[in-house]
């Protein structure tokens, strides 16, 4: 605490230090009194009531209906699902067991990509713990539930104040008879750059020993050399490589050859060789549409024998017609979501794939009322995150003209506004077309969909047109990570990048075309284990040093969140979001059979220094914590 005083004294700070500086500053020697683990948490609830939860408008606590758990005989054991075809055959058992099947195999992206698409990624480990189990239970014929990856590891740390391995620990616990999936971004793991290949190594076995089974690898350019070090990997893991590739352009547009049957055909062929167990075809934004689905699928299936794993965005409105097209050609397995957390951005509605192939011989195996059950409870849910749903109330065909991906519109749409361009949001979708298109028609997800979308608002923030960034680009400052791309930092775009706009962008800087993890030195775990050990003063596990290793900057932030504030993860949602009302009462367990009940008795006249004194009782015993009123 004395270092600390020192660090952040404004003289400290101004330079203003000298050898009298500790005699002449007594202030350094007091130091904050440690707080309990009730007052961090009511110092968390204070400032939530008061100020609000950042990214949410700050209201008052609205009334939320408590989400029903289905009932169930919780003594009866978990019925066997496919975790248990993987821990008996293997990765390719499975591979096998999947090709047998007749019924179309699904995967339940409800505690991911669904609430990645529909809420911003919000949806706390609290809310998935209590319905996990009721799911493996009720659900135990899906292929998979797809619960981690994407953007769950850097938004459950940097927003939801949580670790995302306790989330993952924590699911596997409750569903040991389903296989876990998550999503890889490759050589860029959880994150938005490329990362050293041992830490890509080390990430995939951590993952694999805290529960993942499926990864579905993908590299944002479809660039192959990026991907085969995961799928190795995974592979040495004993787990299931999905491979993937990314679906983008339109096979049915005779005007778009780049990405057509043929360029798929040969990723498809070139992943299974890799060692893929199962081939991923990804179409993050929903552009595949139904006739170039069952073209897509029927000639994959003639050309690849691994089984064929297909996910889309339902944004068009079209997705339930894509799926049926594709069962018709033999898909093996689809991506849904529980009815309540389906359709617009986020997956199509397993509920309505059900009924749509009534009478068919490949309608999948699933109990529908089941399904009804967890759509009740994912309905009360999804209210509590009202304030990240994206506004989008209809299906959009323009997803077509665009091409944004389900998970990136809400997420621009944000930095637009944050950048001023609220009222100019139709322009930049116009304009994340246009520079697709200047770029030579790219792969966009994940991240290299984020560079397209940085260009966007660069060009109409600054009133550019594409015939400007040819004419003037010399004396234009083009954002970093646009020029970091057209380095090679991602890697190599299919028929690499259009060279005038590189050279205009690079301004003689060198681009590579080697693979970027090459370049990259090797993570030294053990002394980053000792840097870890020094900054927390405590032990670290493995999953720490991972954590930090990606996001060093994140989980630091959370560390020291931690530290103020407490566990949060045992706080009910609508109070993390939204505080107290004056006299509510709420019941914490923060650990088994270990209760805190707490109420807001008062809140206090705001004082000249902008501060509030909020009353409390906790246990019954009066409590006080001074929050700073920043509205
Ligand atoms: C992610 O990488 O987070 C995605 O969902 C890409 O579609
Ligand atoms: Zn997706």
């Amino acid at each position: 605490a004395f270092l600390e005083n020192v660090v952040q004294h404004e003289k400290f700070l101004n330079g203003e230090y000298n050898t009298s500086f500790i005699d002449t500053t007594p202030e350094l020697f007091v130091f904050p009194k440690r707080k309990d683990r009730g007052t961090k948490m009511l110092t968390f609830i204070g400032e939530t009531t008061i100020n609000g939860y950042p990214g949410l408008e700050n209201v008052k606590k609205p009334v939320f209906d408590q989400p029903a758990i289905p009932k169930l005989n919780l003594l009866e054991p978990i019925p066997n699902g496919t975790k248990q075809i993987l821990d008996e055959r293997g990765a390719d058992g499975v591979a096998k067991w999947v090709k047998e099947q007749k019924g179309v195999l699904l995967t339940d992206t409800t505690f991911r990509d669904a609430h990645q698409s529909l809420l911003a990624t919000r949806v706390r480990t609290n809310d998935l713990k209590r319905i996990a189990e009721p799911t493996a239970r009720m659900l135990p014929h899906l292929f998979s539930s797809e619960m981690w990856g994407g953007a769950t590891f850097d938004v459950a740390m940097r927003f939801l104040h949580e670790d995302p391995w306790e989330r993952l620990l924590t699911l596997r616990k409750q569903m040991p008879n389903v296989l876990l999936q998550m999503l890889l971004r490759s050589s860029n793991a959880v994150g938005y750059t490329n990362y050293p290949d041992n830490l890509i190594e080390e990430f995939v076995q951590k993952s694999a020993e805290a529960g993942i089974d499926v990864f579905r690898i993908f590299d944002s350019l479809n660039w192959v050399p990026g991907m085969t070090l995961t799928i190795d990997a995974v592979r040495s893991s004993g787990k299931i490589a999905e491979a993937t590739m990314c679906y983008t352009g339109d096979i049915l547009d005779p005007n778009r050859p780049k990405y057509n049957l043929d360029y798929y055909k040969a990723l498809a062929k070139e992943l299974e060789q890799s060692g893929a167990h199962i081939l991923g075809i990804k179409d993050m934004a929903g552009l595949l549409k139904p006739e170039a689905a069952y073209k897509l699928v029927s000639t994959l299936k003639e050309s690849i024998d691994i089984p064929i794993h297909l996910h889309t965005h339902d944004t068009s409105g079209n997705g339930l017609f894509t799926y049926a097209r594709a069962i018709e050609a033999g898909v093996d397995i689809v991506d849904v979501a529980v009815g309540s957390m389906a359709g617009l951005t986020s997956q199509p509605s397993m509920n309505s794939l059900y009924y749509a192939l009534s009478g068919s011989d490949r309608q999948p195996n699933v109990d529908i009322g089941a399904v009804e059950k967890l759509g009740e409870y994912w309905e009360d849910t999804r209210k509590y995150y009202q304030g990240f749903e994206s506004g989008m109330n209809a299906p959009h065909s323009e997803v077509y003209e665009h091409e944004m991906p389900g998970g990136q519109y809400s997420n621009l749409q944000q930095q637009a506004k944050a950048v001023g361009l609220k009222n100019r949001w139709n322009e930049v979708k116009k304009m994340y077309r246009t520079v697709n298109d200047m770029f030579g028609d790219v792969v966009k997800v994940t991240p290299s969909s984020k560079i397209v979308g940085d260009m966007a608002l660069f060009m109409v923030q600054n009133n550019l047109t594409e015939e400007d960034i040819f004419e003037r680009g010399s004396s234009l400052d083009f954002p970093d990570s646009v020029v970091e791309f057209f380095q090679g930092n991602l890697g190599q775009p299919y028929q690499g990048f259009p060279e005038k706009l590189q050279q205009i962008i690079l301004k003689g800087k060198k681009a590579f075309t080697t693979r970027p993890g090459e370049n990259l030195p090797a993570v030294n775990f053990d002394s980053l284990k000792e840097e870890l050990f020094e900054k927390l003063n405590r032990q670290v596990t493995d999953f720490d040093i991972i954590s930090y290793a990606l996001y060093p900057k994140v989980y630091l932030d959370q560390q020291r969140f931690y530290e103020q504030f407490g566990d949060l993860s045992v706080l009910d949602t609508p109070t993390f979001l939204y505080g107290l009302r004056l006299g509510e009462e709420i019941k914490v367990e923060i650990e088994q059979g270990k209760t805190l009940i707490v109420k807001l008795v008062s809140v206090g006249e705001a004082q000249k220094d902008g501060t509030r004194i909020l009353y409390f009782e906790l246990n019954g015993q009066r409590r006080e914590v001074v929050i700073k009123d920043q509205n």
